[in-house]
């Protein structure tokens, strides 16, 4: 498999709970390459357009606040098979069902407030990246 790239953030929960580091040493032990990072933090809007295709869901008040409630890590990873790899390594949405070892079973609580978030396909990785990062913030 070509190397290609995801996007992933480390949610207002992973950040307020000091788990920036532990979160971006088991990325970076697991190959992926950082092309991309920043401290961020979403409006309304933003978090709104990020998340549009969630706007039906019952939940989606509750995530627009979530994610809007605090900075957030944003960053573009690049490796083999980022994006599928990447699913891999944070594990089910739900951290009740993520497996052993994954971020998302090590550092999240439930399934609303989950520590990362990391995009499901090479176009959504691609279009969440350029939602964050101009092409001159991208290494
Ligand atoms: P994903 O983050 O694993 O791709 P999605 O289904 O795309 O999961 O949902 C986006 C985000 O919305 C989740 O990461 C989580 O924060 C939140 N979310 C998803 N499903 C639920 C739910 O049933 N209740 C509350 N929040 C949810
Ligand atoms: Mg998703």
């Amino acid at each position: 498999m070509a190397k290609n790239r995801t996007f992933t953030m480390l949610k207002p929960d992973a950040v307020e709970k000091g788990h920036i580091g532990a979160i971006l040493e088991k990325i970076s032990a697991s190959g992926f390459r950082i092309v991309a990072m920043k401290l961020t933090q979403m409006t309304t809007k933003d978090a709104q357009n990020f998340y549009a295709v969630h706007s039906e869901r019952p939940f989606f008040a509750d995530l627009v606040e979530y994610m809007t409630r605090g900075p957030i890590v944003a960053a573009i990873l690049e490796k083999d098979n980022a994006v599928e790899d990447f699913r891999t390594l944070i594990g089910a949405t739900n951290p009740a069902d993520a497996a052993e070892g994954t971020i998302r079973k090590m550092f999240a609580d439930s399934i609303s407030e989950n520590a990362v978030h990391g995009s499901d396909s090479d176009e959504n990785a691609f279009i969440e990246s350029a939602f964050h990062f101009s092409g001159r913030e991208m290494f």
